[in-house]
């Protein structure tokens, strides 16, 4: 295949350096940046992650950050999810949703202050939306992409590796909370959150400058963990059921067709954005919905959606696939309609390689 020209339209981070110096083979792009998806193989990496302790450049999560008086009611504005009782120190995993309730994006939100959030966005440009919606309502908020860049650390050894570089108190940290630590001089927001269901840590690393002084401290502290550079795995994250946006979900969804109705709390979500269409959705119940699928045979990667088909008809789409080593066949993401989405359901899928035999399963496997 061919490779990418580099520009400055495919952001480098403040962590790149050390993915190559660690010898990333495959990048993907995400929000106009670099995002690594392969060190040694798709396969290798999953056994380490699920083993060891891993450090990833997710410096591709952006953070949108609000600002100002009106901030919490601009926050609450873009999403379905009730934040009347989120505190400061606390992530909330939220929707996002246009005024039709379509998806825009599936960020994990940081509630900093009243008057100050950051919103770690997935693949789109959510900045211009929030933009947009600040300018049209007239708001007293700020808008912008600071220079905070986050870097992962993922796996079963995390707690320890994190506890040598940031102190015992990290160790604390409960799942979606987040902490203020120093490293050499600079505050940043520990939070125990991750890409992975393998448990551990995003640390939002506050200035540029400061990423690589932080990339080589943890791979020094980690040598006896083997520790290694890493980044988000396509099969552990199908096994665990973390959604991709772009890919398993697009404008053309409601959070409800995601499996993310219970991110939404719509009847008292005052004032948000796509509230009528939702409230709709919400009481009609969607008529295709996520769910995790078993496919038989070799596939090649998935680069467009397969159609799922019973009886010649078509009844929804595979959008992520991968060779697991623990399910022993292909484990699956696909939108199916209501009529075939039942557990043990089964159906075909048209692959570029020809029709392979699908299962509908009721839970993912992590
Ligand atoms: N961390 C941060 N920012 C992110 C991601 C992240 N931005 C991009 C992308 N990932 C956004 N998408 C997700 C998808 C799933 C989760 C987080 C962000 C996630 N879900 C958990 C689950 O499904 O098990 C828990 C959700 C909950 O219970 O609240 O973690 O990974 N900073």
């Amino acid at each position: 295949m061919a490779t990418i020209a580099p520009s400055r339209r495919i952001r480098r981070t403040p962590f790149t350096e050390g993915v190559e110096a660690a010898g990333v083979k495959v990048y993907t792009v995400y929000n106009h940046m670099l995002l690594p998806s392969v060190f040694r193989s798709v396969e290798e990496d999953y056994h380490h992650l699920k083993s060891a302790v891993q450090v990833w450049d997710v410096a591709v999560e952006r953070q949108i950050e609000l600002r100002g008086p009106d901030a919490a009611r601009l926050m609450q504005m873009l999403t379905p999810r009730d934040l009347r009782g989120m505190l400061p120190g606390q992530c909330y995993y939220v929707p996002i949703v246009d005024e039709t309730g379509g998806m825009l994006n599936d960020p994990v939100a940081l509630k900093l202050a009243e008057d100050r959030w950051w919103i770690s966005i997935a693949d789109s440009d959510l900045l211009l939306w929030v933009k947009g919606l600040a300018y049209g309502y007239r708001l007293d908020v700020l808008v912008d992409e600071p220079d905070v860049s986050p870097l992962a650390v993922q796996g079963p050894h995390a707690d320890e590796l994190m506890a040598r570089v940031f102190g015992d108190a990290v160790r604390a940290i409960k799942f979606f909370r987040f902490g203020w630590f120093d490293f050499q001089g600079v505050s940043m927001a520990v939070a125990r959150s991750g890409y992975s269901k393998q448990g551990g840590f995003e640390i939002y690393v506050d200035g540029t400058k400061n990423g690589m002084p932080l990339w080589n401290t943890l791979m020094e502290a980690g040598r006896d963990l083997d520790v290694h550079a890493g980044c988000p795995n396509l099969i552990e994250r199908i096994e665990g059921g973390l959604l991709s946006y772009g890919s398993d979900m697009t404008r053309e969804n409601t959070p409800h067709e995601c499996g993310l109705g219970k991110f939404c709390s719509t009847q008292t979500a005052i004032g948000c954005v796509g509230r009528d269409a939702l409230l709709r959705v919400a009481k009609e119940g969607p008529t295709q919905q996520i769910r995790p699928l078993e496919i038989e045979g070799d596939l090649p990667s998935l680069d467009t959606v397969w159609p799922l088909i019973a009886k010649g008809k078509r009844v929804g789409q595979v959008t992520s696939s991968a060779k697991s080593p623990m399910a022993g066949t292909n484990v699956a993401i696909g939108m199916v309609r209501m009529t075939h989405w039942d557990e043990g359901t089964t159906l075909d899928v048209d692959t570029p390689d020809g029709k392979r035999a699908v299962l509908v399963r009721e839970n993912f496997w992590i």
